[in-house]
């Protein structure tokens, strides 16, 4: 069993870490977006992730680490997820104190992380960008459909809805095509 989560880079922490209070959804996807753009910055990913506990405190953060970890898995989403499932020891979310919890993400989920979600515990995800927004700096998120979230929905209690940061979502996209990041 891993006892902590790996210790945050030093460009995280200004942005969001887990303890933190966020005060609404807003908040919580602005800090997605933070952590997506300083990611892209420092050679990670363009995506962010951030779960919260029901009274809005942060359990975990995540961010893309695919090409720095050498793991196709290591989504902003699968990321905060399995730092959540390690800080409060248990592979279901809907389990430990404070649910539910939340997941705020940068952009919608891909097909690998909406599976990661379906059986994660959590029951609530938001985003900021789309999946075409992804797609259209090259990104492939997988056959994603609204059909498959509505599924989550009946058979999980899973609810799937788009924010409405006050940062650009797609800042990040940007910078990562700027600097002519790796697709994958
Ligand atoms: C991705 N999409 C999202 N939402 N998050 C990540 O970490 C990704 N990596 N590639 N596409
Ligand atoms: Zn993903």
């Amino acid at each position: 069993m891993q006892e902590h989560p790996p210790p945050l880079p030093s460009w995280v922490l200004p942005i969001i870490k887990p303890g933190d209070h966020v005060e609404t959804d807003q908040a919580a996807l602005d800090a997605s977006i933070q952590l997506a753009y300083e990611s892209a910055k420092n050679q990670g990913g363009p995506f962010g992730a951030i779960l919260t506990d029901a009274e809005n405190r942060v359990i975990s953060v995540g961010w893309n680490r695919v090409i720095e970890a050498s793991d196709s898995t290591a989504h902003a989403e699968i990321e905060a997820i399995r730092n959540a499932q390690i800080r409060t020891e248990t592979h279901n979310l809907s389990k430990p104190p404070n649910v539910p919890f939340t997941l705020y993400v940068s952009c919608e989920p891909c097909v690998m992380c909406f599976g990661a979600i379906y059986w994660s515990g959590l029951t609530r995800v938001v985003a900021a960008a789309t999946a075409q927004q992804a797609e259209a700096i090259g990104f492939d998120e997988g056959p994603v459909t609204s059909g498959m979230w509505e599924a989550a929905k009946e058979n999980k209690g899973i609810r799937f809805e788009h924010g409405t940061p006050t940062l650009d979502p797609q800042k990040p996209l940007q910078l990562y095509h700027a600097n002519q990041g790796e697709i994958y």
